[in-house]
């Protein structure tokens, strides 16, 4: 896992150079950030399953997923998908606070359209709930933090399609 300083520092050693205005300039923006991230991530924490059941609520409740036939259909499944959606909430939250996006890659990503496929999870649905994650965190966190938020929760919609 990288983060934002590990991620610039190490673009820098690889060229054997300092760090040149470019690079402290982003590790300054990160800087400079840190206390929203870590006011956003608390939030977050505090709120997690009512974020997950608004989204829930919002995308797809009362659609054919949640009825016979449907991958959401029998407690088992909807339980499954309900413990999915905490781990991109968690896992984009993790990634905020890294101020980057290789987390994801590494432990969330990593083979996951394939096991969603061979298991007929759809996924236009999920990133569907994804979205809706998206818009019910940026309504608690306001709109600085959840434009940061945005960026990975949209990281992993791109990595699942
Ligand atoms: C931390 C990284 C990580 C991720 C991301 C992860 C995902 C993940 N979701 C799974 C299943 C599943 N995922 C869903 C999710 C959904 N179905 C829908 O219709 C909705 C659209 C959607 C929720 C938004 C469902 C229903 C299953 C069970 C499918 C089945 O067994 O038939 C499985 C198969 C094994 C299992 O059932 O536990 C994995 C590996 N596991 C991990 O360790």
């Amino acid at each position: 896992m990288q983060d934002a300083i590990t991620a610039v520092i190490n673009s820098a050693d690889v060229q054997g150079k300092y760090l040149d205005s470019s690079a402290l300039d982003r590790l300054k923006k990160y800087f400079q950030t840190g206390e929203l991230r870590v006011r956003a991530a608390a939030t977050i924490a505090a709120n997690a399953a009512t974020i997950i059941k608004e989204a829930v609520a919002k995308s797809l409740l009362y659609s054919d997923i949640t009825r016979p036939g449907g991958n959401m259909y029998t407690t088992r499944r909807y339980a499954a998908c309900i413990r999915d959606l905490d781990y991109y909430l968690r896992y984009a939250t993790y990634a905020m606070l890294a101020g980057d996006a290789s987390i994801l890659d590494e432990r969330v990503l990593n083979g996951l359209k394939e096991t969603y496929n061979s298991l007929g999870v759809p996924i236009g649905a999920t990133i569907q709930s994804i979205q809706s994650m998206k818009d019910v965190t940026a309504g608690l966190v306001g709109p600085d933090a959840g434009k940061e938020m945005a960026v990975y929760f949209d990281y992993i919609c791109s990595g699942l399609s």
